[in-house]
């Protein structure tokens, strides 16, 4: 009778029907003999919630962190904000306008180096995700005038 409920039972999770059978059988065997069928059938449930739970957590990983925005714009010769703080372990969209001509927007030491078309002309979006905790300059990489070297920044990624 024990054997019959605890498989009644496991039907419900039907992926795992198969393994858990294997193990039941002496499992239930073992408890009648004290006498406490149902705490066996309790602890098979818990045991197939959390393995179904694996199971689920393979077939649907975690949607990524959505990206923190971040809007700057440029104009000779400085970009504002020109000092930027963000907290490690989410990739930053950066938005990139100017208010005068065009420009470049480049973090150094990284792959992104992208051109900032001039007033009215739209926004540049470029994504990053700092590899590391730290400071990192980025730069104006177009020149733009007297001032072009002066042209720069600071992203402060705190852990
Ligand atoms: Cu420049």
């Amino acid at each position: 009778m024990t054997i019959m409920t605890g498989t009644s039972m496991m039907s419900k999770t039907k992926p795992m029907t198969t393994p858990m059978m294997k193990d039941s059988t002496p499992m239930t065997t073992t408890l009648r003999r004290h006498g406490r069928p149902v705490l066996v059938s309790v602890s098979l449930i818990a045991w197939a919630a959390v393995v179904s739970g694996r199971f689920d957590a393979q077939q649907a990983p975690p949607a990524p962190p959505a990206p923190h925005v971040i809007d700057v714009s440029a104009e000779r010769f400085a970009f504002t904000p020109s000092e930027i703080k963000v907290k490690a372990g989410t990739p930053l969209e950066f938005r990139l306008r100017s208010d005068d001509t065009s420009h470049g927007f480049r973090i150094l030491d990284t792959s992104v180096n992208v051109r900032i078309p001039k007033r009215g002309k739209g926004v540049t979006t470029v994504v990053f995700e700092p590899p590391k905790p730290g400071r990192y300059t980025f730069e104006c990489s177009k020149l733009c005038g007297a001032g072009h070297s002066f042209m720069r920044g600071t992203l402060i990624v705190t852990e």
